[in-house]
């Protein structure tokens, strides 16, 4: 190899206070974990000696506990987007220690590109391949490396010796050009490939290959409880008796399903609704119940931009890539949630809420309205552009203590304009053509805990008038008990003249 091998603490001895970073991958797969590493160490020495030392970090998405992780707990982080899910992290977020702005997935590489953010000083990438022509294959994520080794100064290679060379032509490397001179993505179902399998870098950037050994570090999912279950057999539930009433085509569309338990136990339902036909994901994470999928020939194909997977799944596939090659296609983010792409084959886009309120608005990202979870994550694309949108959530949470359905949620992610459904283990809120009352009536009904709908029964004619009839005095009185006395059972109207 013609480029430079260093350690870890060689490359990160490099990289000065303030820097940009464009790191690759899309939650932990694929992201890189040593140059990380040393580089939090590094920050920590310069701590202790009194000199500051930050730096801006540009991802995909979440990364793992080697970058973030690391970083978070050095105080190494200034600024920070678009998404993130470590509990360091979070709380430099929470505090602004880190400055972080969320934002939707497929809008970074170009945001990047048009000039809003400045310049990138360093790009680092975890890669399975490197040739001396300076051409990479990437490894188990690819989030928005295009963009960032195009517009980083210099370059540095994780080379991962756990990701076999075979990984190539796993990838589809594509890039639209900008406004005015952008056309059409021509993707046209989820398996065509229009790209390169290979990342092409100017040689001169890469100013040196590290050496890594490590799977991604992915936990396996907790075990599925009832209500978890029940949420997926509803999911599954409403999706046949889409198809069953022709409002759903009998050949189906394409999937796409957020991160986390719900998420995952949404797909397990999958495995079991015999009346859905093989169907194809396009989406941004594949988690470990896809792969099951693909074994049992009911997921015939997926488009995404990661394989978010347990390190035991990750092991399975990168040893029988012959099988998985022909099934899978890693992209960019900015085409793996592409609004018009997604709009285009019709995906059915499956999310999970930390809260919905009565009118149908969606709060994803602010527990409590304040403290930062993880993001909006690629949510809002696929919600906004999907051919049905649904958001799912168990009916209460912390043993009932919270209702995940409230009056009006304590952060809005997503308007009434863009859900479709609403669905907890309770049941389904189908709230297409519904006014804002009717949208009320069915939620309370349909989707609150049996414990919590009186309550909002009442709330709903707290408010007197109005296309939207919220008591503005009382519409975040759920919140309020719960921090007044730890329950939202504890609210009590007649503070608020009912
Ligand atoms: O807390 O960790 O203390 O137990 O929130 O909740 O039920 O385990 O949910 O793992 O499915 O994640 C919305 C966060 C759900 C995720 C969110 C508490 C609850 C628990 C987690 P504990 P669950 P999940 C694709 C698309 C946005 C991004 C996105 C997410 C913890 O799905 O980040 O969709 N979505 N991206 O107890 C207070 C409430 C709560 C609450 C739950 N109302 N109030 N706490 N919790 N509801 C992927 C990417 O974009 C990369």
């Amino acid at each position: 190899m013609s480029f430079p091998i260093l350690t870890p603490k060689e490359a990160a001895a490099m990289i000065k206070n303030g820097d940009v970073l464009g790191l690759s991958g899309f939650t932990a797969a694929g992201s890189p974990k040593v140059i990380t590493e040393a580089l939090a160490a590094r920050a920590e020495k310069e701590h202790e000696a009194g000199r500051p030392f930050k730096v801006d970090i540009f991802t995909g998405a979440s990364t793992n506990r080697w970058a973030d992780g690391a970083l978070a707990r050095a105080n190494a982080i200034g600024r920070r987007t678009p998404y993130q899910n470590t509990p360091d992290l979070r709380l430099r977020i929470n505090s602004h220690d880190a400055h972080y702005f969320d934002l939707h997935l497929s809008e970074l590489a170009q945001k990047f590109r048009y000039g809003f953010y400045g310049e990138m000083d360093w790009a680092i990438l975890e890669v399975a391949e490197v040739f001396d022509n300076g051409e990479v294959v990437l490894g188990t994520g690819v989030g928005n490396v295009p963009t960032y080794v195009q517009h980083a100064k210099h370059v540095f290679l994780e080379l991962n010796e756990k990701l076999p060379r075979e990984m190539y032509g796993l990838h589809d490397i594509y890039m639209p050009l900008d406004p005015p001179n952008r056309r059409e993505i021509p993707v046209f179902k989820p398996s065509d490939r229009v790209g390169s399998p290979v990342v092409k870098i100017d040689p001169a950037k890469i100013a040196g290959v590290v050496y890594s050994d490590r799977y991604d570090g992915i936990k396996g999912f907790t075990e599925l409880d009832d209500s978890t279950l029940q949420i997926g057999a509803n999911v599954c539930g409403f999706l046949i008796s889409e198809m069953k009433a022709g409002r759903i085509p009998k050949t189906f569309l394409p999937l796409q399903s957020g991160v986390g338990n719900v998420a995952n136990a949404v797909l397990y339902g999958l495995a079991a609704a015999k009346e859905i036909p093989r169907f194809e994901m396009y989406t941004e994470v594949i988690q470990d119940a896809v792969i099951e999928l693909m074994k049992m020939d009911r997921c015939k194909f997926g488009s995404t931009c990661a394989l978010t997977v347990s390190d035991k799944t990750e092991s399975e596939i990168l040893h029988n890539l012959d099988f998985f090659r022909e099934r899978l296609v890693l992209r960019p983010s900015e085409i793996s949630n592409s609004p018009e792409v997604i709009r285009r084959l019709g995906v059915i886009a499956m999310n999970t809420a930390l809260e919905a309120d009565i009118f149908g608005c969606i709060n994803s990202t602010h527990v409590l309205g304040t403290r930062m979870m993880n993001g909006i994550g690629g949510s809002g694309d696929f919600t906004r552009n999907g051919y049905i949108s649904i958001f799912s959530c168990p009916s209460i949470t912390k043993g009932g203590k919270i209702s995940n359905i409230v009056p009006m949620c304590s952060h809005i992610d997503h308007t009434e304009h863009s859900v479709d459904v609403i669905i907890t283990e309770q049941g389904v809120a189908d709230l297409r053509g519904l006014d804002a009352v009717q949208r009320a009536e069915s939620i309370i009904a349909n989707c609150a805990h049996p414990s919590y709908r009186p309550l909002l029964q009442e709330y709903l004619k707290l408010g007197k008038s109005g296309n939207i009839p919220h008591s503005l005095e009382a519409s975040l009185a759920f919140h309020t008990s719960f921090k007044a006395t730890g329950d939202m059972h504890d609210v009590d109207w007649s503070r608020y003249g009912f």
